[in-house]
């Protein structure tokens, strides 16, 4: 590639511009996100969830979700199909969805959704994010390891709840459930309005995978962390205009990191 400084000035406007619409584009991420992540006497036995593709760092703009291709729960009562209660919800005039639940029995749920693909002009692939978030009931703390059998998926190596602010996150990247060597795991915080990135590195933050598909991260704040492991599908998938185009698969996870004190 030829050094920007040996380009003449329009050229390197327009690879600027370029760029930027690149790094715009760069990080949407599949919401799940419960009203708690614990649930207890206190908390009572509903549950919201609430389901926006967006930009989580950025607060926003959300991108219309069609309609999921499924969303489920694995619980001790076992597999459930849930895609039949999901309420589609507009807000700002994008399709958002969001579920009621009713937590039965004690021990861990872990959610799951299956968005429709996502056509992104702007990096020309459909995206697919495959996302989770796991909810502990009434303190019997067993099952949030077990493995939803997504295509792509993070199986997390840290309980993914009761987490303090400063813990280290770690989980394994799994394709076909196979662990995903040096895969890349973008990570943002869901952010309330607080922090304004100082610049757009501070948006989302890139880490990869170790030789076992193994990924740490520290997360320095509380609120809700998502971790995005972006693989690229073996097989093409149609556009809208009925292109075949490349597809970004996502394994998304999110988590709740609690201040200490
Ligand atoms: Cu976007």
């Amino acid at each position: 590639m030829t050094p920007l400084s040996s380009q003449s000035r329009p050229i390197r406007i327009s690879l600027a511009i370029a760029l930027m619409g690149a790094a715009a584009a760069h990080a949407h991420f599949q919401e799940l996100i419960p009203s708690t992540d614990i649930v207890n006497a206190e908390t009572g036995n509903a549950l919201t969830l609430e389901m926006r593709f967006t930009h989580p760092m950025e607060g926003g703009p959300l991108m219309v979700m069609g309609e999921p291709v499924q969303f489920g729960v694995l619980s001790p009562g076992g597999r459930e199909d849930l895609k039949s209660s999901l309420q589609a919800r507009e807000i700002d005039g994008k399709r958002t969805y969001r579920l009621d639940y009713r937590i039965k029995q004690p021990g861990d749920y872990v959610f799951y959704l299956e968005p429709a693909p996502y056509w992104e002009p702007a990096e020309g692939a459909m995206i697919v994010h495959y996302t989770k978030v796991v909810v502990d009931a009434f303190g019997a703390e067993e099952g949030w390891d077990a493995n939803v059998g997504l295509p792509v998926e993070i199986e997390p190596l840290v309980r993914p709840y009761g987490l303090w602010a400063g813990n280290l996150f770690q989980g394994i990247v799994k394709r076909d459930g196979k662990p995903v060597p040096f895969a890349e795991v973008e990570v943002e915080w869901r952010n309330d309005g607080s922090i304004t990135p100082p610049s757009d590195p501070y948006i989302t933050q890139v880490i990869k995978a170790d030789a076992n598909g193994v990924f740490s991260y520290a997360m320095p704040k509380a609120g809700w962390w998502g971790f995005a492991a972006l693989l690229e599908g073996d097989e093409p998938m149609q556009n809208p205009d009925g292109e075949e185009v490349p597809v970004e698969l996502g394994a998304l996870i999110w988590i709740y990191a609690r201040e200490m004190r």
